[in-house]
């Protein structure tokens, strides 16, 4: 729950009539699957620091990281009831209850990271920020999660590699069919589980981007991870939509605006971890493995056809292939 603090943290003496304003202290509580030296999680603390900055410490963000309040389904559900304030999630978490949150999860939607920022810093990233305010969720910005790949004990080069691979996939229909699509035996899971799942032989096969693999420590267990580049599903920072309708205008504005501030900062890190994961995986014996995706991306039609049937996903999905 927001923590509106008894205490008046400021009092403004309005002209010479004396009067004074109370301000009420806000600390958001966010919570983040990943430690502290992720890029999401610094980049959710530099949000709270502009925010204090700019509030003279009026509002802050305090920020919980390794998932110490829960997976990011759990998290989701504190999120919806206001009885957490904010969240940094995936996306695909979100693509059950809101579906123009599958947009930006669609396999080869994007051309590039840089398409992918484009498209998420234009009108169509902005309409999928909205997409969940029904649901309870208000959408503040996008941190980058480069692109996903397979990850397995052996390569994964081809269709034939990936028939019957039982492959875990985030907790999404839409990613279930992804998996189908590709022949593979989907297994939804939360991300917490996953390295066991492999080490125990449960799932043969994981996918996602190179910090995951090492951060997760995934490439111990699955030292193969083949460039198949599916999909670039992004993060997304959250605020509980109960929480958002009970700050100000001006405070819904200047939450906005860290959210917005934070993300080259964000994007920054990103890129040096994705180097600093590389040097880690190759070290510890992980190998990269270069895939024609071109099989893998003529496999997805059916991926599109069964789940791009609104309007709304329709045009969303226009709009970004003709991003230029
Ligand atoms: C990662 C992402 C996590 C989580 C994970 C997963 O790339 O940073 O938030 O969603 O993927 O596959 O569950």
């Amino acid at each position: 729950m927001m923590r509106v603090s008894k205490i008046v943290a400021a009092l403004l003496t309005v002209g010479c009539m004396g009067t004074a304003m109370a301000q009420q202290k806000i600390e958001l509580r966010a919570s983040d699957i990943w430690g502290d030296d992720y890029p999401t999680v610094k980049a959710l603390r530099h949000m709270g620091e502009l925010l204090s900055e700019r509030t003279k410490g009026r509002l802050s963000i305090k920020v919980y990281s390794n998932g110490s309040l829960g997976n990011e389904k759990e998290v989701l559900e504190q999120v919806k009831i206001g009885a957490l304030d904010m969240v940094r999630v995936n996306i695909s978490p979100l693509n059950n209850i809101c579906p123009d949150t599958m947009v930006p999860a669609l396999p080869f939607l994007f051309r590039s990271i840089d398409h992918m920022h484009k498209a998420l810093d234009g009108a169509p990233g902005e309409k999928i920020l909205t997409a969940c305010e029904s649901q309870g969720y208000v959408g503040l910005a996008y941190y980058d999660s480069g692109a996903r790949s397979i990850y397995a004990k052996k390569p994964i080069k081809s269709l034939a590699d990936t028939k019957g691979l039982k492959l875990r996939v985030q907790q999404s229909d839409l990613w279930v069919a992804v998996a189908q699509a590709m022949g593979a035996n989907p297994t939804p899971m939360a991300m917490g589980e996953v390295y066991t799942a492999l080490r125990t032989g449960l799932i043969d096969a994981a996918e996602n981007n190179i910090p995951s693999w090492e951060s997760g420590k995934h490439f111990e267990v699955a030292k193969i991870f083949s460039k198949t580049e599916h999909s670039m599903a992004p993060e997304v920072v959250l605020i509980s939509k109960r929480v958002w309708d009970k700050l100000s205008p001006e405070d819904q504005k200047l939450v906005k605006q860290a959210a917005k501030d934070s993300v080259p900062y964000n994007r920054k890190l990103w890129a040096e971890r994705e180097e600093a994961s590389l040097k880690i995986v190759t070290a510890g014996g992980g190998t990269i493995v270069e895939v024609d995706k071109k099989p893998f991306q003529d496999a997805m039609k059916p991926v599109y056809d069964k789940f791009v049937t609104s309007d709304s996903q329709k045009a969303l999905v226009k709009a970004i292939q003709d991003i230029k």
